[in-house]
């Protein structure tokens, strides 16, 4: 059944289309003008089922890897990050947007894109993170690739954080663990704020921040109160450091628009069972509300007591922290949408077994090949809840299907089924329109193939434009359209109404 037919389906006059990219997973050049490393620089490949690691040197001089874990690998103590010579790094070369961006931008422009989504890469900047003064050749990169878009009329929303964080800082300071990165990130974001002042407009201040304690309990952290502890501080901090950016950003310019950025997970209880449904909702507090509500309404919800009361967590608290919260709340809503999972209390159902998808099988959805329930209604149903909540303008800044991808004789490819994921959740987006929900843009994730953040394999495909390089670097990196990017041409061409 339809979400909406296409004679009402409206999408507003001047609705943001576009896709988006992040530093680590497109830019390549890793050690490049004067840039320093994060901690993807150090994160092998992996796929569905191996993870990915990170590498590192033992205090003892010996090699070792330990599993990244969404982004939160953990090392031994005494030892330190290192690029191992007889690993593979993917990020290190990405699909090489840093050398490629002018030809990349060009596509998109082809595709009628309003809007690019990007992040900037941090140690880019500031290649340590501790700096007074920024890298020059950094700043200047960026300001080609936004002189780049306004050229061919693209804005640019930038994501200030995306999983990316210096890896100097994580080694010296502990990374988010320690208050004092709030004041080396606000440095940092009031650095690109004045720099591209009057260049880009839309800002996202950390990408995905709920992750930190979404998928905590999937990585064997269930009992280890330590991980709770932990990841609800260093999401204290980052909370801080969002709202301090977020207030001295409208200060160097009030037509910027600055939004929070969460990982939209829809969750359903997997049965009518009440003990289902009350875990349900409380898995929405711990795994989305938690995060939107100190972002939108800049304090902390009543739930927040409950929880850190589960796992014995006492955070690092100030009054003046609370006054930052107050006063740094974001002007919109944006989120990533990929899949719903169901919430179970039962044992002995079955589970779903994708990288980052949790939960009982959902009878009712089809998965990807990763094991990523396919729910278009999922979209809708998080958007008309968000908006609910927060009344606040959304944008979906992220969507889209990782899949194989084949590349036929004559060079084409046919991603037919890359058009059918995306043509119900552009329903589903209508459908909340319709139904009064404030949304302003559609950012699809990798609107050009790059590297996995899950997995680091670059043939789970995302793009519109296809990439000619494999998980081991290989290929000649030429870009080719494929069916989709015709397709996705003339949704926006006709502002979301032709779709077939
Ligand atoms: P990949 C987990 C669950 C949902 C979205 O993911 C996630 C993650 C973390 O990997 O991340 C976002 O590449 C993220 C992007 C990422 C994209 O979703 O694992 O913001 O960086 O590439 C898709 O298939």
């Amino acid at each position: 059944m339809k979400a909406v037919n296409t004679m009402t389906r409206q999408f507003p006059k001047n609705f943001l289309w576009g896709g988006a990219i992040a530093a680590n997973q497109a830019e390549g050049a890793w050690n490049e003008d004067g840039r320093g490393m994060a901690k993807t620089d150090v994160t092998t490949g992996g796929s569905v089922d191996s993870p990915r690691y990170v590498t590192y040197i033992d205090k003892d001089g010996n090699p070792g890897k330990a599993p990244a874990m969404g982004h939160n690998g953990v090392i031994p103590e005494g030892a330190h990050y290192a690029v191992l010579e007889d690993e593979y790094y993917p990020n290190h070369l990405g699909v090489d947007f840093y050398h490629h961006y002018k030809e990349d931008i060009a596509l998109l422009a082809e595709m009628g894109f309003k809007v690019f989504r990007l992040s900037i890469s941090w140690s880019r900047i500031f290649p340590n993170g501790d700096e007074k003064e920024p890298n020059q050749k950094g700043l200047d990169f960026y300001r080609r690739v936004f002189e780049e878009c306004h050229k061919h009329g693209i804005e640019s929303l930038v994501s200030i954080w995306h999983f990316d964080t210096p890896l100097y800082l994580e080694e010296h300071y502990g990374g988010w663990n320690n208050r004092k990165l709030i004041d080396f990130y606000v440095h940092y974001a009031e650095t690109i704020f004045k720099e591209y002042r009057d260049l880009v407009t839309y800002w996202l201040t950390f990408n995905e921040i709920n992750n930190t304690v979404m998928f905590l309990d999937m990585f064997g952290g269930q009992g280890d109160d330590k991980a709770f502890q932990e990841g609800y501080q260093q999401l204290h901090y980052q909370f801080v450091a969002s709202a301090r950016a977020v207030k001295l950003g409208h200060e160097i310019n009030p037509n910027f628009q600055i939004g929070n950025m969460i990982c939209g997970i829809t969750f359903y209880p997997a049965t009518c069972d009440p003990h289902d449904v009350l875990a349900n909702r409380h898995k929405w507090e711990q795994g989305i509300y938690y995060c939107g509500d100190v972002q939108v309404k800049g304090k902390y919800p009543t739930f927040s007591k409950r929880l850190w009361k589960e796992h014995d967590v006492h955070l690092d608290i100030t009054e003046q922290d609370e006054k930052d919260l107050a006063e740094g709340t974001v002007d919109m809503y944006t989120f990533s949408y990929y899949m719903s999972n169901n919430v179970t209390t039962h044992t002995g159902v079955e589970q779903v077994s994708g990288n980052f998808s949790t939960g009982a099988k959902n009878p009712y959805l089809t998965y990807s090949d990763w094991g990523w329930g396919l729910d278009p209604i999922g979209l809708q149903y998080y958007l008309e809840k968000m908006y609910d909540r927060y009344e606040l303008p959304m944008m979906v800044v992220e969507n889209g299907l990782g899949a194989f991808d084949t590349v036929e004789e004559d060079g084409s490819i046919h991603d037919q089924y890359r058009i059918d994921y995306y043509r119900p959740h552009i329903e589903a987006m209508a459908a909340a329109i319709e139904n009064g929900v404030d949304l302003r843009g559609y950012t699809t994730w990798g609107c050009i193939d790059l590297v996995s953040a899950g997995t680091g394999e670059i043939r789970k495909r995302y793009g519109f434009i296809y990439v000619d390089v494999d998980d081991k670097g290989q290929g000649s990196l030429e870009r080719t359209p494929k069916d989709s990017f015709y397709w996705y041409k003339k949704v926006i061409a006709s502002n979301g109404r032709d779709l077939d």
